[in-house]
């Protein structure tokens, strides 16, 4: 492996551990859990690992533990810190008992099903300390959510004595984790199973668990990238900057990214939903503004647009969730048929006549990628949809017709972008490498402990990391019925921005100032070495969510 001079000079990093995590621990029982919503179901669904205790790490005296044979599993889209989640679960098993071994499964929740491992020993651990990606084992989406895969990973644990298994993942990753925790439990198969929270989107989160891994890191990469293209649009002063962040439904991303650079437009899927807005409403009010900019000779802008805005438009949401089933009942038939064309007109004709009328009057271009295949947990995926481009598109038109009643007397030229490969396997801050490591050794000692249908929660994170707070949080916790598939499925309840938040209320405070006026804000590349309040900073989000 060729390394560059920062992965070297970052290779010496010694991340930094919540007090309760630098000696022995001890465990705290908390009071007994209930689900979120749908107590009554979730507590059906799950007799075994329903209702158990919050647990949180204090020091402790040391005991001895005897050793085990571990497997860990990187699931779903990449997210700075994977890395150090596994060198975390390594050195804290290591640290409980040195013949603990730790492997790794390969391509994601596929490499259990199909015995596809690698032994992870320190030498090749250490490669990859404090390193983006997920490259060390690979990643994947395959969904583990059959018996017969349940059972296949049983045999393949039991020929690696393996004992205790460690999911990190989404919230659909963490949901199965927990589904397979209940299963091994009810059968006694000896097998315990653990969840990590990643993922940029930050939409893993609630009151146990803070923020998801990977967020601050991405978010820090999309603000480098949209404060250097805002510098641009200010030097030449001719393009607006149509920019698309990744976070596939909730919009946390654009939001911080917002909060960190005070662009002229960030659009909150969340609200839009709640104000029941159309498509051409969020048109027009980015119009509105282009054109109130050119009143005043500023021919440039930003505007953020979170990835999955259309299935927040409340007619689109509705579109979309009759394709999902419409395609899920169809796909042989649609597959079948040879030209986007002949797809779009046999969809329409058997889609009721409200959605209809939505997706005949979409650009052909987005009614294709809205029948796209869904990704295995039955989401949309809504990276494929061109938003950026189709929202240039419409304002373009908008102002077309404002110019001709003498609304608009400016020029419009959109520039589309869109971060979110960008940022998803950068070199962890400091945040994300540090809260990384703790997760991983929280894992660790959540094993060591016995415990199952367990996600490891790291909180007070605002706090200098010696005063972290680590432990455990029931899965079940975090649950309730959604639909998926057509059919209603236990699932982690998704954290959307809240309305009635403290990061939403800021921006909604500076928004019109920002729209108006040119506040941008430069935030420039993440720094690893030099003054801590320079490098060991965190969102904006975490910052006024806990202020
Ligand atoms: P996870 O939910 O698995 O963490 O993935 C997040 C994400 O990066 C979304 O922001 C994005 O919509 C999606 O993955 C892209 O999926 P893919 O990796 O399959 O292109």
């Amino acid at each position: 492996m060729i390394k560059s001079p920062l992965q070297i000079a970052r290779e010496s990093y010694s991340p930094k551990l919540p007090k309760s995590l630098q000696g022995s621990v001890k465990i705290v029982e908390g009071k007994e859990t209930e689900s979120v919503a749908d107590q009554a179901d979730i507590k059906q669904l799950f007799p075994n690992t329903y209702g158990m205790p919050l647990l949180t790490f204090e020091s402790g005296d040391a005991t001895s533990v005897s050793a085990k044979n571990v497997g860990v599993i990187l699931s779903g889209g990449q997210a700075p810190g994977g890395h150090n989640v596994i060198s975390g679960i390594f050195d804290g098993l290591k640290k409980l008992n040195p013949d603990n071994k730790l492997y790794g499964f390969l391509g994601g929740p596929g490499g259990l099903v199909d015995n596809d491992y690698v032994e992870l020993t320190a030498e090749l651990v250490d490669h990859y300390r404090n390193t983006g990606g997920f490259d060390i084992i690979g990643s994947g989406r395959t969904k583990l959510e059959e018996e017969a895969q349940y059972e296949q990973a049983i045999v393949n644990c039991k020929a690696l004595d393996i004992t205790a298994l460690v999911i990190i993942g989404g919230d659909d990753s963490n949901t199965n984790a927990c589904v397979l925790a209940e299963y091994y439990k009810a059968k006694g198969a000896g097998i315990q199973v653990i969840g990590v929270p990643k993922t940029i989107d930050g939409d893993l989160k609630n009151e146990m668990v803070e923020t998801s891994f990977g967020f601050d890191t991405a978010c820090k990469v999309y603000s480098e990238l949209i404060g250097n293209i805002q510098r641009d649009a200010n030097s030449a002063k001719k393009y607006w900057h149509f920019i698309k962040l990744m976070g596939r439904s909730a919009s946390h991303i654009g939001l911080e990214c917002a909060l960190q650079t005070q662009p002229n437009i960030c659009i909150i899927s969340e609200e839009v939903e709640a104000k029941q807005q159309t498509l051409d409403d969020v048109v027009t009010y980015i119009a509105n503004i282009v054109a109130e900019r050119a009143a005043k000779g500023d021919n440039f802008g930003t505007a953020l647009i979170p990835e999955g805005l259309v299935e927040f438009i409340p007619a689109m949401k509705k579109l979309i969730a009759e394709l999902n089933d419409f395609l899920a009942h169809n796909e042989v038939q649609v597959g079948a048929l040879e030209g986007n064309k002949e797809k779009r007109d046999f969809v329409a004709e058997r889609i009721s006549d409200e959605s209809r009328e939505v997706f005949v009057s979409l650009p052909n271009s987005i009614a294709n990628q809205l029948m796209l295949d869904r990704d295995p947990h039955g989401n949309v995926q809504v990276s494929l949809i061109e938003t950026e481009k189709m929202l240039i598109d419409m304002v373009k038109a908008k102002l077309k017709k404002m110019k001709k009643a003498g609304e608009f007397k400016g020029k419009f030229k959109g520039q589309p972008h869109f971060f979110g490969y960008e940022g998803r396997c950068a070199a962890p801050s400091n945040f994300d490498a540090d809260y990384c490591y703790s997760l991983g050794n929280t894992a660790a000692v959540l094993i060591a402990e016995g415990k199952t249908g367990y996600m490891a929660s790291v909180r007070n994170l605002i706090a200098p990391s010696d005063e972290w707070i680590a432990g455990g949080v029931p899965v079940t916790m975090m649950m309730n019925m959604e639909k998926r598939h057509g059919a209603m499925k236990p699932v982690i309840q998704k954290a959307l921005v809240r309305l009635d938040g403290a990061p939403y209320k800021k921006f909604l405070e500076k928004r019109e100032d920002w729209a108006q006026n040119t506040k941008y804000v430069y935030p420039g590349p993440i720094q690893y070495f030099g003054p801590s309040e320079v490098c060991d900073l965190t969102t904006k989000t975490l910052k006024y969510e806990q202020e």
